[in-house]
């Protein structure tokens, strides 16, 4: 449902921004920062902070938090990176939250949202982000490979989302970054970390590996980073509370 919605999404607004006029909009913007260098810094703990409203698993998180000082405020907590949720229809997020990020934080932003096509990576350039997901679950393997690639001619990282061994075997290419295992599983929403712990080892070393979602408690960070996780992404955790900045500081 997601995805039919988002490819009519996207079908719109090209009608209303072509393709070549948003080509254009990409002479103003800056050098990507790499999103695989910072989850590696050792003086940062991995954490990618997500600024998401809502999701369709929990509902309403915040309607309130403004992006400026919760996303500011997830750096000074010493997130290493952060991710915005752009869809509106499902998570409440809007391309222009990104630009807000952008503007006020230096560190790699991820865009989070289902990339089906090369201008939504355009479009991702466009509006300051580092780095794009691509889900496994709702893209082929060539798909996965033409995006890739299409997102590194535009210096942007590749993180790619796999939710079990089939999709993970099925889709691995060269072309992406980082391995993102997810915790929840997207059509029954159930949410458990040991999918990172089995998928762990059938992610080759090259890759940097993040275990996504469903993660509060600092002890099951320190034992995801022994099965080799160096990257955390956590919104839920935060979002859902009133200052989620604080949230993140206190986990910190
Ligand atoms: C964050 P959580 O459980 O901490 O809020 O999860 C992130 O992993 C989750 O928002 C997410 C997501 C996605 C959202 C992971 N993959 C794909 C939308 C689309």
């Amino acid at each position: 449902q997601i995805v039919a919605h988002k490819r009519q999404e996207v079908a719109d607004r090209k009608n209303l921004v072509p393709t070549a006029l948003l080509e254009r909009s990409l002479y103003f913007t800056s050098q990507p920062v790499s999103l695989r260098k910072y989850v590696q810094r050792p003086d940062l703990n991995g954490i990618i902070a997500e600024y998401k409203r809502k999701s369709p698993s929990k509902g309403m998180l915040n309607a309130y938090a403004p992006v400026e000082r919760t996303t500011i405020g997830y750096m000074q907590a010493g997130a290493s990176a952060l991710s915005v949720l752009t869809d509106t229809a499902f998570f409440g997020g809007k391309s222009e939250d990104l630009t807000t990020a952008r503007k006020f934080n230096f560190c790699p932003i991820l865009r989070k949202d289902f990339v089906v096509e090369e201008y939504q990576i355009l479009e991702a350039k466009s509006i300051g982000a580092d780095a794009i997901l691509l889900i496994a679950a709702i893209l082929t393997k060539e798909e996965v490979e033409r995006l890739a690639q299409f997102a590194h001619s535009l210096q942007l990282e590749v993180l790619l989302e796999v939710h079990n061994r089939e999709e993970l075997e099925r889709t691995l290419t060269p072309h992406v970054d980082l391995v993102g295992v997810n915790n929840r599983n997207l059509h029954d929403f159930s949410v458990s970390i040991d999918i990172s712990k089995e998928l762990a080892s059938f992610i080759p070393d090259e890759f940097v590996k993040i275990s996504e979602s469903g993660l509060s408690e600092a002890s099951s960070i320190m034992e995801l980073r022994q099965y080799g996780y160096e990257g955390f992404l956590m919104g839920e955790t935060f979002m859902k509370q009133t200052r989620p900045e604080k949230a993140c500081a206190a986990f910190i």
